[in-house]
């Protein structure tokens, strides 16, 4: 195809799995860990706030220990040297992308090192336990002092970050590329389709081939450390 003037890159766990981040729905992912209705939805969080935080805590804390590889550096690199518009989309709400130097990232999911308030509803930076203390006290929101602090991610039945600007950028893509996602969660996964209907280009670079895999123009298999570098160079 001739030179992409506008992209649209979506990455998910899989392109954080070669750092040591567990994805979601491969085989001893979370959720053969966690059941998913018990820490990722509304619900889960209101029935038992504690398991849902030492999840999440567990998580943040996880993230000192791991570091970018080489797809989240190619990406990086992409972004600092193309002059084109590019939107990375990352469903993931590790801190990679931006550790390996990528600029243009937008969290659809939130992030782990934010936290989000119930009650005066503002988010701030986070990088601290959530959980409540040995004499139950839990963290005061850094705005309004409430003790309403819940992590800044979007569950299940929850509406993504940024749709508008997402949907926006998808518009104008020549070229649409999804990394490392096993395309089983919505909308996400119908931005292939979006992008397609528009008139983009459409690669897949994964694992396996994903859900919705016969919706791209071109699908190639294999770990993100290798397959993203390859393609960005
Ligand atoms: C490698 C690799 C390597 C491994 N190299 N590759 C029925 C139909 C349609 C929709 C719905 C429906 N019923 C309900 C819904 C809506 C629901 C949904 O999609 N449910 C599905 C289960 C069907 N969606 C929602 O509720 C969303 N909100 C919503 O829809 O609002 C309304 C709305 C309407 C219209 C417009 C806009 C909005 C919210 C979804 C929130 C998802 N939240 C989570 C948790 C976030 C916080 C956290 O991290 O804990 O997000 S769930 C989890 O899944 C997380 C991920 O971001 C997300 C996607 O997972 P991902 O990244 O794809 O990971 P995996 O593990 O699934 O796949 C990894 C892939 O990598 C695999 O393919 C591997 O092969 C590959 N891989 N190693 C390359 N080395």
């Amino acid at each position: 195809m001739e030179k992409p003037r506008s992209i649209v890159i979506l990455t998910g766990a899989g392109i954080s799995a070669e750092s040591g981040i567990d994805t979601f729905r491969d085989a001893g992912g979370l959720w053969e860990q966690h059941r998913v209705e018990d820490v990722a939805t509304p619900e889960g969080f209101a029935r038992d706030p504690e398991l849902v935080l030492g999840f999440y805590d567990m998580r943040r804390a996880a993230l000192a220990n791991v570091r970018p590889n080489a797809a989240h550096e190619a990406l990086a690199r992409l972004d600092a040297e193309f002059s084109g518009e590019l939107l990375i989309v990352t469903q993931n709400v590790d801190d990679l992308h931006e550790r390996a130097g990528a600029r243009r990232v937008l969290h659809m999911h939130g992030e782990l090192k934010s936290a989000l308030c119930s009650s005066c509803e503002m988010r701030s930076p986070w990088d601290a336990p959530m959980s409540a203390d040995e004499a139950g006290a839990r963290p005061p929101c850094p705005v309004c002092q409430a003790p309403s602090l819940r992590p800044d991610v979007v569950w299940f039945g929850e509406m993504p970050y940024q749709m508008e600007r997402i949907y926006r950028a998808i518009r104008k893509a020549d070229l649409f590329v999804s990394i490392g996602t096993s395309g089983a969660v919505y909308p996400a996964a119908g931005f292939v389709r979006d992008a397609r209907d528009l008139g983009a280009r459409a690669l897949e670079l994964n694992l396996e081939r994903s859900e919705g895999s016969h919706w791209f123009h071109e699908s190639r298999q294999g770990r993100a450390g290798e397959l993203v570098p390859e393609w960005v160079e």
